[in-house]
């Protein structure tokens, strides 16, 4: 495991590795239709990053349709994408040894209600949770930033994992984001967030962004919800 903060050259490569998921992201958004399944979207992404200078995937792709994005490290299946669903991708590459990790949701047609009103809670915890990672801030006052604002919105039950973690040669490094983890977070560490909803029978949403402390994240790409026309 690589130590903590990183130097330029490590950022470097991480930057590389998020840069190739950003354009994988924006290709699968150009590219899905109904009728797809969760595997042929997760072949779609492997062979893209192979195919743009990745070394390899940072781990397996989660691809997740409609009721199955209620669990966070569902495999993807046969399942095919039809109108109303939530779709959740959580991906990664490497480049120069290094790793990325990077979810989005996006609706494939009209949602509903509370499909909005999830996605919304989400949406405001991680941006709330990108605005806290400074300098000084413990991991568990770190977790606590996106844990908090989802309980207060009544979902606190729903966000089973914690906040994020580490990201260097290794997807998973420390510092783990969550709660207990006093450590402090210092200008150049690597981190992920990545708060979610799960609501079995029903939906998930993660949105996750790779972030350096003292720099912000490294995604070009916003978290507005897309709405795909079905
Ligand atoms: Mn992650």
């Amino acid at each position: 495991m690589s130590e903590m903060v990183k130097t330029k050259e490590q950022i470097a490569l991480i930057k590389r590795a998020v840069d190739i998921i950003d354009d994988c992201y924006e290709a699968v958004l150009k590219w899905v239709k109904g009728g797809v399944s969760e595997l042929d979207v997760a072949n779609f992404i492997e062979k893209f990053v192979l195919e743009h200078g990745g070394e390899g995937l940072s781990f397996d792709t989660i691809v997740a349709f409609g009721v199955s994005g209620a669990e966070p490290h569902h495999v993807p299946t046969d399942k095919k994408l039809e109108a109303g669903m939530l779709v959740t991708i959580d991906m990664g590459a490497i480049y120069g040894g290094y790793c990325s990790d990077f979810t989005r949701t996006f609706a494939y047609g009209d949602i509903d209600e509370k499909q909005r009103e999830v996605y919304d809670i989400v949406y405001e915890a991680q941006k709330r949770g990108i605005a806290a990672t400074k300098a000084g801030i413990s991991c568990h006052n770190l977790d606590a930033v996106c844990r908090d604002y989802i309980s207060e919105k009544g979902y606190g039950d729903k966000f089973i994992h914690t906040t994020g973690h580490g990201v260097g040669t290794l997807i998973h490094e420390e510092p783990r984001v969550g709660k207990g983890t006093q450590t402090l977070l210092e200008d150049g560490m690597v981190v992920t967030i990545e708060p979610g909803i799960y609501i079995a029978g029903e939906m998930g949403v993660r949105i996750e962004d790779t972030l350096v402390v003292g720099e912000g994240k490294l995604s070009r790409l916003d978290t507005e919800l897309i709405i795909l026309p079905a």
